[in-house]
């Protein structure tokens, strides 16, 4: 048995050993009696019948009713225990698993995505189950469940894990050359460690810049803001290259923004006064230092810094190794090792051609990989559609250093 008490697991098990368990006893019970008889009545001891009977009807009645008894506790028994299978408990985390030839992917309610299935610790999972391709199975043996994923229905199963720990998922319906490779694992984390892994997207988290920083630690951003709306005082997201006009010692001017003009908003915000805005800025005199404030002034004029996207992760939540690897070999898809610079002998719409891998090769084998499709190998890989641009630049940036 499973060491693992779950829900699910605990509903299947029950029935089977009721059913295995009344199976048994009537083996036993029909197996003794007819031995007990057949000893019993043996032919040299009874070499002629010893009765004559031509019908029970008491007998009868009750070896019909009581078989028809046991089979309905059955089904009654295993019908509601399925309908605990069916039935997925309220507030239930929901994630979707697409299988596709030849892997699974998971997708989660905050868009991302990963080729293992994280859930957290004791609160009940729901899986939502498609194929893209063909007919696969979507199975985890430690919590007894199994369903076929289907191209064009959607189902699902529900789970939940009283205990950390990783689980082993399988496809269970042969899909091809590839089924047996279908092999990942439910990482079961503790609610922290889910919390940390969630929240963590696919977007490289950036560094906060000092300037920001600064920013925050002198109480700017009370009264200024970065998303446009200058309801207390100026927005700083469109500071550079902007002109303003401000009253200089009571004479307007049109100023354009640049370090200078920043500095002395800064230092002294009543000098300078935007107009259509009271003064209300304190003073910051020499509450900032000179290089804090020089960081402060080349942070609002270059911007908030754009994050970045992290393609080596990209690559891997999207379960591009299952079917590639990057040790030089080729398995189910061509090696992506060295793969910048490489030509590649590819066949698109029944020619064959020489293509030379760059990013946009790389782009295109990506977005749409069975317009060309590399010799030697079967047009299986499935289509990224569900990639932005900026994520496809950042995986293809990474192959090319691969
Ligand atoms: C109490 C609210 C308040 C705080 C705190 C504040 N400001 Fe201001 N700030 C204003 C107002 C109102 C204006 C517009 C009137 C003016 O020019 O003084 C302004 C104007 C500015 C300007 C000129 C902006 C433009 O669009 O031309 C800059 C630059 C500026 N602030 C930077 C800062 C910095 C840096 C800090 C933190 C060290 C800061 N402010 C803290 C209210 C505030
Ligand atoms: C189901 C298996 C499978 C998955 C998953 C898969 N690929 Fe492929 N890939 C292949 C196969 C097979 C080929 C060769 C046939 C073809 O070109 O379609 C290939 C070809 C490629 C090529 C062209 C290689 C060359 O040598 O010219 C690139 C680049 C590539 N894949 C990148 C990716 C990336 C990035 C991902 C993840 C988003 C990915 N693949 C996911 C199977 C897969
Ligand atoms: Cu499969």
């Amino acid at each position: 048995m499973n060491p693992l008490a779950n829900p699910t697991a605990q509903a299947v098990d029950n029935v089977l050993i009721y059913i295995f368990g009344v199976s048994l006893l009537l083996l036993l019970g029909i197996t003794v009696a007819t031995i007990y008889l057949v000893v019993k009545y043996r032919r040299s001891k009874y070499p002629e019948p010893t009765s004559d009977t031509h019908g029970n009807l008491w007998l009868e009645a009750v070896w019909t009713l009581l078989p028809t008894l046991i089979v309905l506790t059955m089904f009654w028994y295993g019908w509601t225990n399925y309908l605990g299978l069916r039935e997925v408990p309220a507030g239930a985390f929901q994630v979707e698993a697409t299988g596709r030839m030849w892997s699974w992917q998971f997708k989660y309610e905050n868009g991302r995505t990963s080729n293992k299935l994280y859930v957290p610790v004791g609160k009940p999972i729901k899986v939502i189950i498609n194929s893209t391709d063909v007919l696969h199975s979507f199975f985890i043996p430690a919590f007894r469940i199994k369903r076929d994923a289907v191209p064009g229905i959607e189902t699902y199963v529900w789970f939940q894990s009283p205990e950390t720990g990783s689980y082993d998922i399988f496809c269970s319906e042969y899909c091809g050359l590839g089924h047996a490779d279908m092999i990942t694992s439910t990482e079961v984390l503790s609610a922290e460690d889910f919390e940390r892994w969630y929240a963590e997207s696919t977007l490289a988290t950036p560094e906060v810049p000092r300037g920001r920083k600064l920013l925050e630690k002198h109480g700017c951003l009370g009264c200024h803001s970065f998303d446009g709306s200058s309801s207390i005082a100026t927005t700083f997201d469109v500071l550079k290259g902007t002109k303003r006009k401000i009253m200089s010692d009571g004479v307007e001017k049109e100023v354009e923004v640049d370090a200078e003009y920043l500095r002395r908003s800064i230092r002294a915000p009543g000098a300078d006064l935007v107009e259509g805005f009271p003064p209300i800025m304190p003073a910051y005199g020499d509450a900032i230092n000179e290089a804090d404030l020089d960081e402060i002034i080349n942070f609002l004029l270059n911007g908030e810094q754009k994050t970045s996207l992290d393609g080596n992760k990209l690559i891997e939540e999207n379960g591009c190794l299952g079917c590639h690897s990057t040790d030089g070999s080729s398995s189910i898809g061509p090696g992506l090792k060295g793969l910048g610079g490489r030509t590649s002998e590819v066949k698109r719409e029944g020619h064959e051609l020489k293509l030379k891998v760059d990013a946009e090769y790389l782009r295109r084998a990506i977005r749409d990989p069975n317009h060309e499709v590399v010799e030697g190998y079967p047009a299986i890989m499935p289509s990224n559609d569900h990639l932005s641009d900026e994520e496809i630049d950042a995986m293809v940036e990474e192959l090319l250093k691969k």
